[in-house]
């Protein structure tokens, strides 16, 4: 096997030669990617002179490796007519995909639809213990919200309830899970919402496979909602539970669209299931998004009562950039183009994971505005 060194460009700064290739003797068309370490990254196939969109694809998709960039000469030496064209396209992008990670996230709120506001209101606050923080009636688009959380909007995950006039009920689907509420007494707070008339579909007790003490409640329109004891904590409302068909290309897509970090993995093969905490901050100081992946299981029907869940960015448009780049790789897509609602002038984009579960990316400021205005 021949190998081929490329020397160290200075000319593109933000570009640290780290890469060489290795080509085959045999297949002269079959490129071989390596990193510095010499660990194979992967094959190249085809590279065809003067058409580098799939050299671009690939570098774009590898140069996001801490230990990995591309060179300019690299291009160079493959020859490739396009080649500083390329260079310039793949550039911006792994800074672009850096962004997430220094953005200012966290998440918002989770949206999902209800056939009776108040009598959510009345379980979520006599049950559980929310405040109802928000409400307001669109009556020319014929539906209400009511926010409920257990802390302000402003530091606090809530719920954002939906009630579309005269649609009482709605279809789950398979694929959303639960809620999460950490309570210090899983037991007191069980009896408490069995008083209240709480289906509770899931006595207290460790969980299966694990130590922590858990139940599960149905609300009244059916979302579940486990209840997991724990010390106190700053937010009670502690996880959205998402499943997922194929959990790798899920906590990659968070990873790298969204900037999530991966909090922890627990892996219960006696009950064919993987877990992945995905968040912006302490686990137990902050709401994470767990997705979970049952052994075998790619697909879920996801029903009309869940929405989505926002998630807040200092810039939606260079936001919705990253998404775009990244689900050309994971899969997914944009459903609203970066840019202002019309009437409120809240700045969003919005957009699809791989399975199909919508997010909402939320400027900072005027999501701030928002709150205020609606005081
Ligand atoms: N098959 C389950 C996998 C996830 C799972 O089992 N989660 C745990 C909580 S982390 C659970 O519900 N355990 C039930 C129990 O302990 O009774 C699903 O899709 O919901």
């Amino acid at each position: 096997m021949k190998v081929l060194e490329v020397p160290v460009e200075t000319n593109l700064k933000q570009l640290k030669l780290l890469a060489r290739f290795k080509q085959c003797r045999n297949h002269t068309s079959q490129h071989h990617l390596f990193d510095v370490d010499g660990s194979f990254i992967t094959r190249i196939e085809q590279i065809k002179p003067k058409k580098c969109s799939h050299i671009q694809n690939v570098i774009a998709r590898y140069c996001t490796r801490r230990s990995f960039q591309l060179s300019l000469s690299t291009l160079h030496f493959l020859n490739c007519g396009m080649a500083e064209e390329a260079a310039k396209a793949v550039t911006p992008n792994a800074e672009l995909l850096e962004w997430p990670k220094k953005d200012k996230r966290r998440l918002l709120h989770a949206v999902y639809r209800v056939g009776d506001l108040d009598r959510t209101i009345k379980f979520y606050t006599e049950g559980f213990g929310m405040k109802l923080l928000r409400h307001r009636d669109i009556p020319e688009e014929k539906y209400s919200n009511a926010f409920l959380g257990f802390g302000p909007e402003e530091s606090n995950f809530v719920v954002e309830l939906t009630y579309n006039y005269g649609v009482t009920s709605y279809d789950i689907g398979e694929g959303f899970g639960h809620f999460a509420i950490a309570t210090e007494d899983v037991y007191k707070l069980v009896e408490k919402l069995r008083a209240l008339g709480g289906n509770i579909t899931r006595e207290p007790g460790p969980v299966k496979g694990g130590a922590s003490v858990i139940a599960f409640v149905k609300d009244p329109d059916g979302y579940a909602f486990e209840l997991i004891q724990r010390g106190p904590t700053p937010e009670p409302l502690c996880q959205l539970m998402l499943r997922v068909g194929d959990l790798d290309r899920s906590i990659k897509f968070y990873e790298k669209a969204l900037g999530m970090k991966l909090l922890r993995k627990i892996d219960r093969p006696e009950y064919k299931y993987t877990l992945a905490m995905m968040g912006y901050a302490d686990e137990y100081e902050t709401t994470v998004l767990e997705l979970t992946y049952n052994y075998g299981v790619t697909e879920y029907t996801k029903g009309n009562a869940y929405a989505q869940v926002a998630i807040s960015t200092d810039d939606v448009y260079k936001s919705a950039e990253v998404v775009n780049l990244v689900t050309q790789e994971l899969g997914g897509k944009i459903t609203r183009q970066p840019g202002p609602i019309p009437g409120i002038n809240t700045k969003i984009t919005s957009f699809l994971d791989p399975d199909g579960w919508k997010s909402v990316l939320v400027d900072n400021e005027d999501f701030l505005k928002e709150l205020h205005k609606a005081e």
